[in-house]
């Protein structure tokens, strides 16, 4: 396997060809992919995962961001764990086509993974990949992910900022938000402004996480992605979130998150799925069949 500084110079020249062979060795879990991750450095690169419900504009907030930083000589790395994203490689020809700048931008690094079939797992591969990212010499490392479902709840855990895309008429997710979104959310983003009673809907919004104790720090951001208005000030609420991470406890609760999950994915590594699913199919029909007697003897 290269070593950091080589796959660092193919991403200064914007050839990823030494990168994806790395993605392609950490995927696969080699016991190189192990040694290399355990050599890199600590780095303050902002993770920023993006997530709501389809449609609500995403991707194309997503697109106006690394417009807006690749303008800036910016260097971006997107990981798209959303099936209908067009940044996704089941996308339909059109979407391909319409992000075709980014896919070929020397600045550009986009990546799809799949977010099934990864018991226990889903999360140390994202967190290898996004660690990998941030010492390959990328600004920005920007994760998308659809829905307001426990994966994403799992994902927004190896984001250093997580923004939550909600459009004016989303009446069912200020429900679900009572119900979580508000622990997961750094910032709101209030896209599809355009349209009618965008105000009211973020007023409200703002009222709600104003009678939330623990909300208060939730930054609001009204923004037309379409238009690429808001997006200096989503910039602006990214940086200032990654800022105060540095200092902050909330930094060692996310480090220890994530040294949970590496823990757990290994540990499951260790287990032999299809052992458990045959010896279960032959234990289960015994009338003294306990589950956590079961369960014990893969301890
Ligand atoms: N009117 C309006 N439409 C938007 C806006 N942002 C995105 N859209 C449209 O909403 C649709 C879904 O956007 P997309 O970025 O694919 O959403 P995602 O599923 O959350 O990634 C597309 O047709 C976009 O053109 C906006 O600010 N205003
Ligand atoms: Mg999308």
């Amino acid at each position: 396997m290269k070593s950091i500084a080589d796959i660092q110079a193919g991403v200064t020249k914007g050839d990823f060809l030494l990168l994806a062979k790395a993605i392609s060795e950490i995927e696969n879990k080699t016991n190189d992919a192990a040694i290399f991750l355990q050599s890199l450095l600590p780095q303050s690169i902002p993770i920023i995962g993006i997530t709501g419900p389809p449609g609500a504009g995403k991707s194309t907030l997503i697109n106006a961001l690394i417009g807006d930083w690749v303008s800036k000589n910016k260097k971006i790395a997107v990981l798209s764990v959303d099936p209908s994203s067009p940044f996704h490689q089941g996308a339909i020809l059109g979407d391909r086509i319409r992000m075709k700048d980014w896919y070929l931008h020397p600045h550009v690094y986009i990546r799809s993974l799949a977010a099934r079939g990864h018991l226990g797992g889903m999360n140390s591969a994202m967190l290898s990949l996004t660690t990998l990212m941030q010492s390959a010499g990328f600004d920005y490392i920007l994760i998308e992910t659809v829905g307001v479902g426990q994966s994403e709840v799992e994902v927004a855990s190896l984001a250093d900022t997580t923004v939550v895309v909600l459009v004016p008429e989303a009446g069912d997710e200020v429900q679900m938000m009572k119900s979580g979104l508000m622990e997961i959310a750094n910032v709101f983003v209030v896209n599809k402004c355009d349209r009618p009673n965008a105000q009211t809907f973020v007023n409200h919004l703002k009222q709600m996480i104003a009678e939330n104790a623990s909300a208060k720090s939730i930054q609001v951001i009204s923004a037309i992605a379409t238009e690429k208005e808001g997006i200096g000030d989503l910039q602006l609420a990214i940086e200032t979130h990654h800022d105060g991470l540095a200092m902050g406890a909330r930094k060692k609760e996310l480090l220890l998150t994530k040294v949970m999950q590496l823990i757990v994915a290994h540990k499951m590594s260790l287990v032999d799925m299809t052992l458990v699913k045959n010896k279960l199919a032959l234990e289960v029909e015994q009338a003294n069949f306990n589950i956590f007697k079961f369960a014990h003897q893969f301890y």
